[in-house]
């Protein structure tokens, strides 16, 4: 039997197997060697570090038709199968081993899972180009860098991946053998003459858990394919909680406060529930706006962005909200805008604020005009969960310096927010870790969205923001969250956001309030201002919020609105501890505190 690099040789053309000889790692060439043999592409490229490489990539997915020019410079668009358009969590699995169990996770038989994907995948890249990329997630070079190798027959995975995360193919011939790094498998399988995917009745993603490695095939939607996004994500949360850090689903922004103070926050927010828009928010600088690792450097919870890049919700971007991201979906920096409306070489998306064409193409067809899917469903002119790939260099509020610090920035405060209509008041503060810990990040529930396949406006569970991408037992993860609070010598403070409050069908607050929300989340890191005890923790006083809503949006604020914003609402509160005990109470493995923690916040509001 020949050894891996020798069958490498075999079937690489030369000057693409010279690449990987570059690379001194026999785990790498074997996991290679088996994946070409097995998906039989019929042309294997290997991405270095090289611009020229990117540019290659960049100039395939064009060639494939997978992404179309669009009139300004260095824009494309993309369109998924219709079907296609978000997370497929249905078919997302985690494969265990035997007795596993994982609540509230989909999971499978790791043999079975095994070899039902190998079975999808045998030879389902035949006359297709294999691209092999390598990435790190984090920055390079420090503590929190993890390095992953992409396979996928896809140009526009690849090209999305060149815009989010930082080159690795150094890292990897730096490394020598080793074992340390992420793998991905992804194909598009056979595409229709959109060069959308067509087999969806085969589309899966399965993550194995135990060799670290993700399949993803008959998909292209890049919640599903970009490997080292939310796929990444399940292996790297397993990490964190195996190593005692944390691996989370949260923006990374800086707060400027009082004489050039800076203030680091990182928040979970689930998908389409202000997250990006947080972090955009012009007078503050972003860091990352989807995913960060945090761990304790020298006693204090330090973080990093995971990537470099945003792929962001175009849906409602105008330029009066985000006067940011308008600008740079405006100008001529490397964009890939997926699912949205074309015409006459421009793209356009609901709610952007201006008049949009009533026809063109979209993510429903070659030619779209105000009709129904096969559902009899409206079609809008893009899609709810149409999105924008760009780099974060691309936005003049990048706070570079943090993106590229290794060893991350201090949190001052942590940010939990959810969708929720009619229970949690604008902002507050936790008592402490373990009571922002439990009765924030774990108790999240948020109404459903068009981020995922499924129906929108459910009230739903989501602890941390991170239920669709948890890869361990609950239990095991809340207990790493508190243990890595206690083992801190300054704890970040922990604040609890709704920026979705309705009452008759109004919405009690405006898009931009949430800047005011930061300003005073600033503040009590610094214990700036004081603030009202309540039994859910603490809540602005009216004072304050009127300053700031005259500071930050020269907004009067009036004492009537604050009162319908800010009341306690202790009947919804009560119903929500019971849901949220509930879940929580059939599972084994649940750290007691989170009990303590819910029973001691009932009584505080059955005796308010
Ligand atoms: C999200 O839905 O949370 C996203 C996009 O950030 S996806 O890659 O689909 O997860
Ligand atoms: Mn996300």
């Amino acid at each position: 039997m020949k050894n891996a690099l020798e069958r490498l040789e075999n079937l690489l053309e030369k000057e693409q197997f010279e690449k990987i000889k570059e690379i001194d790692n026999p785990y790498l060439h074997e996991f290679l060697a088996e994946w070409i043999e097995w998906l039989q592409p019929s042309k294997v490229f290997v991405c270095t570090d090289s611009p020229e490489d990117e540019e290659y990539v960049r100039w395939k997915a064009l060639y494939y038709g997978e992404e179309k020019m669009l009139e300004m410079p260095r824009h494309t668009v993309h369109y998924d199968n219709y079907y296609d358009q978000a997370r497929d969590k249905a078919n997302t699995k985690l494969l265990v081993p035997k007795g596993v169990t994982l609540p509230f996770l989909n999971t499978m038989d790791r043999e079975e899972g095994l070899r039902e994907i190998r079975e999808i995948m045998k030879g389902i890249m035949r006359g297709k180009e294999l691209f092999i990329c390598f990435f790190v997630l984090g920055p390079k070079n420090s503590v929190f860098t993890i390095p992953a190798v992409q396979l996928t027959d896809s140009a526009y995975v690849a090209h999305s991946e060149f815009l989010l995360y930082r080159k690795g193919y150094e890292e990897f011939v730096r490394m020598g053998p080793t074992r340390n790094f992420l793998k991905f498998v992804h194909s598009a399988g056979e595409l229709d003459e959109r060069k959308t995917s067509k087999n969806l009745d085969k589309r899966r993603i399965y993550i194995d858990l135990v060799d670290e490695t993700v399949y993803s095939a008959n998909t292209q939607y890049g919640g599903n394919t970009i490997g080292l996004k939310k796929l990444a994500f399940r292996l790297t949360i397993q990490r964190a909680v195996r190593e005692g850090w944390l691996s989370e689903h949260m923006f990374l922004m800086r707060v400027n406060g009082p004489n050039g103070r800076k203030t680091y926050f990182t928040g979970a927010y689930p998908s389409m529930c202000g997250k990006t828009s947080t972090a955009m928010i012009p007078w503050e600088n972003i860091v990352g706006d989807d995913l960060v690792f945090i761990k304790n450097l020298d006693g204090k919870a330090r973080a990093v962005n995971v990537e470099i890049g945003v792929f962001g919700i175009i849906e409602g971007i105008n330029e009066k909200d985000d006067p940011i991201i308008w600008k740079v979906l405006h100008s001529p920096v490397e964009i890939i805008f997926s699912n949205v409306l074309v015409k006459d070489g421009k793209p356009y998306w609901n709610g952007m604020g201006i008049p949009i064409p009533d026809e063109g193409e979209n993510h429903s067809g070659k030619w779209w005009r105000g009709k129904k899917d096969k559902e009899g469903k409206e079609i809008p002119p893009s899609h709810k969960n149409a999105r924008f790939t760009v780099r974060l260099e691309a936005f003049p509020n990048l706070d570079k310096e943090a993106l590229e610090n290794p060893c991350g920035v201090e949190v001052g405060g942590m940010i939990f927010g959810g969708r929720d209509p009619d229970t949690w008041p604008p902002v507050r503060e936790a008592f402490n870790w373990q009571h922002g810990v439990i009765t924030m990040g774990a108790s999240l529930e948020s109404e459903t969205t068009a981020a995922t396949l499924g129906k929108e406006g459910v009230r739903a569970f989501n602890p941390m923001s991170i239920l669709d991408f948890l890869s361990v037992h609950i239990g095991d993860y809340i207990r790493n969250y508190l243990e890595f609070g206690r083992k801190l010598k300054k704890t970040p403070k922990i604040f609890a956001v709704n920026y979705f409050l309705r009452e008759n069908g109004q919405w009690l607050n405006e898009k931009l309030d949430k800047a005011v929300w930061l300003k005073w989340m600033e503040l009590r890191v610094h214990d700036d201002v004081g603030a009202i005890e309540t039994p859910i923790g603490y809540i602005p006083k009216y004072e304050d919020l009127k300053t700031l809503f005259k500071q930050v949006l020269n907004k009067e604020y009036t004492k009537e609105d604050y009162e319908k914003q800010f009341k306690i609402r202790i009947p919804e509160l009560l119903a929500k501890i019971d849901r949220i005990w509930k879940i929580y109470e059939p599972i084994d493995n649940i750290p007691e505190e989170l009990f303590k923690e819910l029973e001691a916040e009932k009584e505080r509001l059955v005796k308010a």
